[in-house]
């Protein structure tokens, strides 16, 4: 049996990571049995959030869950798309993820209000004494790995730019349909919600954030997923 290894919910989403957010809807889409478990980045196999074992089968990241679990069971998550419907639902997936998840990293962590009130609480369970040394360190990593993505170089307004166009887009592409690509949820819905729920996450002021509520398809979007993959979820 597939376990998860996860961040944990926080700031009233399913999870304080997108990306283990998406992994536990692709797992819920499967239908397969799954258990989940807190994440230790120590014991990470890539050093990040979310990973997984399966029967003693470790491995990281969330793209590679979705492989594994279309080998090792089956499952087709894109059953009835064409082939070019799946490569459109793939190109959707990984802007949201190169733009939308790097645009939720640098609200939340250079942004100073956003981040004393969420990436600041990560560090509650360390040692007080500790912390003034842990957090500097932990977000220089986060400054650097922002200015590898390429957003860490923009200025604010360029981000929201860029950002915005990628919201317009995954706005018109769901048009007035309740998903991505169709009347059913596809892989990249795992994807492309979970990254649109963590922008739209009313816990964090942001032009973005701002910018989504202007799309009433993306609200609509996000509140569809919370009703079927976390009903008791109350977003606050
Ligand atoms: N490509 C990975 C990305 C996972 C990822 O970036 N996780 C973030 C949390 S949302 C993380 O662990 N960051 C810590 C780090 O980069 O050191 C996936 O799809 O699982």
């Amino acid at each position: 049996m597939i376990t998860l290894y996860l961040a944990g919910p926080m700031f009233g989403l399913p999870d304080a990571s997108p990306f283990c957010t998406k992994a536990d809807v692709l797992l819920k889409m499967s239908g397969l049995p799954y258990s989940t478990a807190p994440a230790d980045f120590r014991k990470a196999p890539k050093g990040k959030v979310p990973y997984f074992d399966d029967d003693g089968y470790r491995f990281g990241d969330s793209t590679l869950l979705r492989f594994h679990i279309e080998d090792e069971y089956g499952i087709d998550f894109d059953k009835g798309l064409t082939a070019t419907e799946k490569a459109t639902a793939w190109a959707f997936e990984k802007l949201a993820e190169d733009h939308i998840y790097w645009a939720i990293v640098d609200a939340r962590w250079i942004d100073k209000a956003n981040f004393d009130k969420g990436p600041r609480r990560f560090f509650d369970g360390l040692p007080a004494p500790l912390r003034p040394f842990v957090l500097p360190i932990v977000k220089r990593a986060v400054a650097r790995d922002l200015r590898g993505q390429g957003f860490g170089r923009h200025a604010k307004e360029e981000i929201e730019r860029l950002t915005a166009r990628t919201l317009d887009a995954i706005s018109a592409r769901i048009g007035d349909k309740p998903w991505l690509m169709g009347s059913e949820p596809c892989s990249a819905d795992a994807s492309v919600w979970a990254m649109v729920t963590g922008l739209l996450c009313p816990h964090f002021e942001t032009p973005l954030r701002t910018a989504a509520e202007r799309h009433g398809n993306l609200t609509s979007y996000r509140d569809r997923g919370l009703a079927r993959w976390y009903p008791d979820l109350a977003l606050s």
